[in-house]
């Protein structure tokens, strides 16, 4: 597979534990050899990325000395520098060490709770050294597995206090860093709270910086949920809070199977596609997802070329759908509107809202219609079939 069409400017980016993944799941053990982050850097300059992400412990171990946190720094910097990979997004681990059996922001332990708040302060410190602008926030051990264990409300509370905490950090060290939020409903917990984009946004609203945070939805979190994506980015968007995303696929009512971009639900991958383009979306492309636990590290490049590449081809397909005759001229007429209508419509005033009280209108006649839409799927599929 090549990489010629795929550059910078498209800002595709990747996780230092996506492309890193040496592939352990619940049931075995790791099937490739872990390479350092500087490695992992020229790993991803090789298939033509544009920036790589990482977790505070991806990049300096947990238990690492100073010595050996300054020495993977550099070495780190100069891979950066030779290769001309961004950082444009940091984040915590809140989740793999045994301190966050029960939670980070959310554990019962106060302990618990103010070492993730200067963990997180740290692994801020440690993104903006980078030259990351905008900051995830993955609360994968956030929940429960009985509510006998912890009031819900109260978990809301503790998450919304830290995230307040962290927003004053961020401005008292006058840091350029936004924050994204990102849901998931389950896995590795029971249950996880704020489990959808949309419970995020609300989420948002009630912090007291609101307009520091934004959300990070990715795709294998709402499929788990039986939830269309698209619709949750949209109202993100919509909202000025798509601060970022996480690009991959599933299927519903799966494990958390993080999968190739676009491997599984071509059409939502392709209705997605369309969406960021169109609007605009300004920020990284970015794979939160591994190369199946069959392969090596060509296998690995294989799957991070994969990634981008269909990305690149649905775009493509979303330029050839807008252009096509037929699917323009369906879309006139299931959008036609002779503006006889448009009185009535916008903001409330008595005499508009008496007026359209008084209307007569043909319920039968409007309802009869056909709307033509099993035409427009239809061409839609041949469009991704590639015989249109
Ligand atoms: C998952 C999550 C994570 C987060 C990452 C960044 O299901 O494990 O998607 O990969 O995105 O921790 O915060
Ligand atoms: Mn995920
Ligand atoms: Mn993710």
């Amino acid at each position: 597979m090549s990489n010629e069409s795929i550059h910078p400017e498209h800002k595709f980016t990747f996780g230092l534990w996506t492309v890193g993944s040496v592939g352990r799941d619940p049931f075995g053990q790791p099937v490739r050899e872990p390479k350092s982050p500087a490695e992992l850097v020229y790993l991803l300059a090789e298939v033509g990325a544009y920036g790589v992400n990482f977790h505070d412990n991806d990049l300096i171990p947990i238990d690492a000395t100073p010595a050996e946190a300054a020495a993977i720094k550099r070495e780190f910097r100069k891979a950066l520098e030779a290769t001309g990979l961004k950082v444009p997004m940091a984040t915590t681990n809140l989740f793999s060490d045994p301190i966050f059996k029960d939670g980070a922001f959310t554990s019962n332990d106060p302990k618990v709770r103010a070492y993730a708040l200067q963990k997180t302060m740290r692994a801020i410190d440690l993104g903006v050294e980078f030259g990351a602008q905008v900051y995830v926030f993955w609360g994968g051990r956030e929940g429960v597995e009985s509510d006998a264990t912890k009031d819900p409300v109260t978990a809301i509370r503790r998450t919304r206090e830290a995230i307040n905490f962290l927003c004053e950090y961020v401005l008292d060290k006058k840091y350029d860093l936004k924050f994204a939020l990102e849901a998931k409903p389950n896995e590795p917990r029971g249950d996880i709270y704020n489990a959808t984009t949309g419970h995020m946004l609300a989420f948002i609203e009630t912090l007291d910086h609101p307009e520091m945070a934004g959300v990070n939805p990715e795709v294998a979190h709402e499929h788990m949920a039986g939830l269309n994506f698209l619709h949750g980015v949209a109202q993100a968007w919509e909202a000025g809070k798509l601060f970022h995303i996480d690009l991959n696929d599933q299927y519903p009512g799966r494990y958390d199977q993080d999968f190739r971009f676009g491997s599984r639900d071509l059409k939502a991958a392709f209705f997605l596609v369309k969406f960021l383009e169109e609007v605009g979306y300004p920020g990284p492309r970015h794979f939160d997802a591994h190369a199946y636990r069959t392969e090596d590290y060509e296998g690995v490049k294989d799957f991070a070329l994969g990634c981008m590449r269909t990305y690149l081809i649905l775009k493509e397909k979303a330029a050839r759908w807008n252009a096509d005759p037929e699917i323009q001229a369906l879309l006139a007429e299931i959008n036609a509107d002779d503006g006889s209508l448009t009185p009535y419509f916008g903001k409330y005033t008595p005499q508009k809202a008496a007026a359209l009280k008084d209307h007569a209108f043909d319920r039968q006649a409007i309802a009869q219609r056909g709307l033509l839409y099993e035409r427009l799927d239809q061409l839609t599929v041949e469009v991704l079939l590639g015989v249109r």
